[in-house]
């Protein structure tokens, strides 16, 4: 849990300050615990890369006083992946909206877990599309209103966890904003996996999803992602048949895989260097 007045400044850039983010947005929430991971882990930040896409969520790179890159919306694993070939010491941090990650990023996402490249995506989960107005994403879940569905999503809302899973990511985990404790932990454990690890957060927009849904404001929307997940390890299938079929349903919360495989940026300077070349040295 950071302490009362951790201090994170030099973590940030105050003359980018204040953030675009609306008041109460959850995302300032997950900037803030990725600041406290960076702190824990005594990070040097010369060392560190924060790559976001288009979205609010993909500002997040512009708060941080690490490098950083502002990237194309659903593609930002793609300019990640080049990053961490060209730097294999970079440690590289992706901020995605959902939209970004399980929508027009969504075979990015599959093949950078599919091949287990050192990468950590911390998975910004609001339910819309923030930026462009709240149109539905394809996490917004069923019956959930949008700009774009007014009367409710009539599609069951895809689930990152399980999606992670089988595209063969080695650290996944979800957790919420409302869980200040949890957040940082994740996150700094994604950063230490040597591999593809995501971290799913679910975050409150209270300007579009809350406001459609009738939610509430941004302390009422954080009560209802804690009395709307459950503690669970293992396999995300049953509740998610639950959140299908049911709008009170829970969605389990925790870590669903901690496994060390090859590594593709390890296997790569092994085959140069099989080939008589030095990449990587
Ligand atoms: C190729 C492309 N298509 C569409 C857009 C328009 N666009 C910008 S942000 C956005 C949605 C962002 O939603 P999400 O990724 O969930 O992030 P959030 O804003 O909710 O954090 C879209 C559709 C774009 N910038 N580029
Ligand atoms: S529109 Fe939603 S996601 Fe975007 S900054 Fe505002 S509250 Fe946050």
């Amino acid at each position: 849990m950071p302490e009362v007045g951790e201090d994170l400044k030099r973590y940030l850039r105050s003359e980018m300050m204040p953030t675009v983010w609306c008041p109460g947005c959850g995302h300032g929430n997950i900037a803030r615990s990725i600041a406290t991971a960076l702190d824990r882990l005594e990070m040097d930040l010369g060392q560190v890369a924060i790559l976001g896409g288009i979205g609010c969520s993909g500002r997040t790179p512009f708060y941080f006083n690490t490098n950083a890159m502002h990237t194309t919306h659903g593609r930002v694993l793609a300019f990640a992946t080049g990053l961490k070939l060209a730097n294999p010491r970079l440690t590289i941090i992706v901020a995605m909206g959902d939209g970004d990650a399980l929508a027009i990023g969504a075979g990015h996402f599959v093949h950078a877990a599919r091949r287990n490249i050192d990468l950590t995506v911390i998975l910004y989960n609001n339910n819309i599309y923030g930026m462009t107005g709240g149109q539905q994403a394809p996490t917004t879940p069923f019956s959930f209103r949008s700009t774009t569905s007014p009367f409710g999503s009539i599609e069951p809302a895809f689930d990152a966890v399980d999606l992670a899973l089988a595209a063969g990511a080695t650290y996944v985990a979800r957790t919420t904003t409302f869980d200040f404790a949890e957040m940082p932990e994740f996150i700094s454990e994604a950063i230490r996996h040597p591999g593809f690890a995501m971290v799913e957060i679910l975050s409150q927009c209270p300007t579009y999803f809350g406001r459609l849904n009738k939610l509430g404001d941004a302390p009422d929307m954080l009560e209802y992602e804690r009395d709307h997940t459950i503690a669970a390890e293992g396999s995300t299938t049953q509740a998610v048949e639950i959140t299908r079929q049911d709008l009170l349903g829970t969605l389990p919360v925790g870590v669903f895989r901690r496994e060390i495989r090859p590594e593709y940026v390890h296997q790569y300077a092994a085959l140069s260097r099989a080939r008589g070349g030095n990449y990587g040295e």
